[in-house]
């Protein structure tokens, strides 16, 4: 059992580790965080994110960000923890932190896909998808960034419960993805942005994957994260490409970023962090704190122009 202070957020951590690191931040920044149930996985286990801020009388606006939505991405976690730990310890002496606190809360949960995280630690390290059991247990999991309700498996998915892209039996069946959706919805018009971290590929990608239109505000989102993608390479001389999905990936449906953008909230991202294919989505811890630094200022930037709206 370790000490907030001597947690090492250059290493990954198995999901007890995580837990117990959640009630030790929920702990020792009681003013400034608190933890909340978001909802149970396929086998039972609690969601919980932390929303970070200063209470307020006047409304605040909120930015969410969820990390693990797919097991195997690992640095993703690492990610929203190194997030979470900035804020905390360097808000003192950031200005824009100072600001920011006062008018948003970030809502941040640290692992979406906890069933898989587990299994991605104990049993296949390269597996991606909720542990959900299809077809009287001859198959599992459902690919949760397909799950969503938005042109649900119309494109870039799979009915069929083998396959890596599994859409699931139904818009949202899955508990995970049901939980997030139940959230948002009912926070929907305070929510300025969305967030959720991937890797790999060095991208921050853009709504709609499910449609290769625009979106209404495409030219704003673009811009903003050209502008994160410049201050991020500045770090590392790391070089991210931007776009929307369906224009520089390939087209995919049912996924959580435009189901977010089409309930309604202005600015929606997916990051896809290091690397471009080397490692994949085993990348070697000694790459968490170099990502980890380049990633906190691409989304700071994100942060300071959503705020400015
Ligand atoms: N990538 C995302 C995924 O859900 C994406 C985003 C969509 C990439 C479509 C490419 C094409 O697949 C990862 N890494 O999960
Ligand atoms: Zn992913």
């Amino acid at each position: 059992k370790t000490i907030l202070a001597e947690f090492d957020y250059t290493k990954y951590h198995p999901m007890d580790e995580i837990y117990q690191w959640m009630d030790q931040v929920k702990e020792t920044y009681s003013d400034l965080v608190s933890m909340h149930y978001l909802g149970s996985t396929y086998e039972h286990r609690p969601i919980y994110y932390f929303k970070i801020g200063w209470p307020s009388d006047k409304p605040k606006k909120i930015i969410w960000m969820d990390c693990g939505i797919h097991a195997r991405e690992w640095i993703a976690i690492a990610y929203c923890q190194w997030f979470v730990k900035e804020i905390l310890e360097t808000h003192k002496n950031n200005p824009l932190l100072q600001k920011v606190l006062h008018n948003i809360d970030f809502y941040v949960v640290p692992v979406l896909n906890i069933d898989g995280f587990i299994y991605s630690w104990n049993v296949d390290r390269l597996w991606r998808k909720s542990r959900s059991s299809h077809n009287n247990g001859t198959c599992y999991g459902v690919d949760l960034n397909r799950n969503f309700d938005s042109q649900w498996c119309t494109i870039g998915a799979s009915h069929n419960c083998k396959d890596i892209t599994f859409c699931g039996t139904g818009p949202a069946s899955e508990p995970e993805a049901n939980a997030v959706s139940k959230l948002l919805g009912s926070l929907k018009s305070d929510v300025l942005c969305f967030l959720t971290i991937h890797s790999y590929g060095q991208l921050i990608l853009l709504p709609y994957g499910y449609t290769t239109e625009p979106s209404v505000n495409h030219e704003e989102m673009l811009n903003i994260s050209q502008k994160a993608a410049a201050k991020l390479k500045e770090k590392h001389g790391t070089e991210y490409r931007v776009g929307s999905t369906s224009q520089i990936l390939y087209s995919n449906s049912g996924s959580s970023r435009d189901w977010a953008k089409d309930l309604g909230i202005p600015f929606s991202f997916t990051f896809e962090l290091r690397d471009t294919g080397t490692y994949g989505f085993v990348l070697p811890e000694n790459q968490i704190r170099p990502t980890c630094e380049e990633t906190m200022a691409g989304v700071m930037t994100i942060v300071e122009h959503v705020d400015a709206k």
